[in-house]
């Protein structure tokens, strides 16, 4: 109850901030995207992982306000980097609370305007159990959206009830291997668990992006199954944007 009571006006306090995890292309090793994940700072418990979070702020309807609060910073961060030069893509997390509000795509075309960052740029993330729920198809936003270039993202994919005759109705263009999946890819050893998931995500026309990889085995597993992208502690942790900022430069 304390949570949910501090949790009013934290967006206007400043408290709520936007930490980035990089995304790297397997083929070339390098990092194309960043995952937006939000932190609370709260003035005495300090950060309060979204786990916590993120579930009172769907229950309270507070997600509305902090998910446009995670989506503006990071829109404006990553097209910040873009007119510097460092040309990113990024993805930010949607609560399926977020698409029952019937101008969610025109908030999210106003974010675009405003911080001049391409559609194309932007992937939105929704679970696998929320991204099947009629709510999602309502009001015509998974359309309207990818019609402006943005993409749509199965995250945890594997987690949820899936219903694959509604996956291929529906308008996505990446999918999310949950690390849990991941985590059963040990020292590169065959696993037709990840392996049957990446296909069926190819066999979609998806993007396949594999979450929670650690090891350069997982990696090299993942590669050999002609997976996409990869997420996890090997290439990096959820950090600022100042601190990621700093490591990518270093790198380059
Ligand atoms: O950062 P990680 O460490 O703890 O994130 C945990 C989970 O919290 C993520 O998998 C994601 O689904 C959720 N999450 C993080 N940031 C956001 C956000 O801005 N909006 C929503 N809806 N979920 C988020
Ligand atoms: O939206 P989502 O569930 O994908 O958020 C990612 C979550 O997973 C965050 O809480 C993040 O801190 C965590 N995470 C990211 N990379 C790794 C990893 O390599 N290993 C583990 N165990 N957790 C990770
Ligand atoms: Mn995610
Ligand atoms: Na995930």
């Amino acid at each position: 109850l304390r949570l949910e009571t501090d949790l009013h006006g934290a967006v206007d306090r400043g408290e709520v901030e936007v930490h980035l995890q990089p995304q790297v292309e397997i083929a070339t090793g390098r990092v194309v995207a960043v995952e937006a994940l939000a932190r609370w700072r709260h003035p005495d418990l300090g950060y309060v992982a979204p786990d916590v979070f993120v579930p009172i702020a769907e229950a309270s309807g507070q997600i509305q306000d902090i998910g446009i609060h995670v989506m503006q910073e990071a829109c404006r961060v990553i097209a910040g980097w873009r007119a510097e030069g460092l040309d990113l893509e990024v993805a930010v997390n949607v609560a399926a609370v977020q698409f029952t509000d019937p101008g969610f795509t025109d908030v999210v075309s106003c974010v675009l305007a405003q911080t001049g960052l391409p559609g194309a740029r932007l992937t939105l993330e929704v679970t696998e159990s929320q991204v099947f729920s009629e709510v999602a198809a309502r009001h015509g936003h998974l359309e309207r959206l990818r019609a402006m270039g943005i993409g749509l993202s199965v995250d945890d994919f594997g987690t949820g009830y899936s219903s694959l005759a509604q996956l291929h109705r529906l308008p996505v263009s990446e999918m999310k291997v949950d690390r849990a999946f991941t985590a059963g890819l040990h020292d590169g050893a065959p696993s037709p668990l990840v392996a049957g998931i990446v296909g069926l995500g190819h066999g979609l026309g998806l993007r396949v992006v594999a979450e929670g990889v650690e090891t350069a085995a997982q990696l090299r597993a993942l590669r050999a199954m002609g997976c996409e992208r990869a997420q996890g502690y090997l290439f990096g942790r959820p950090d600022t944007p100042a601190a990621l900022r700093g490591q990518l430069l270093a790198k380059a």
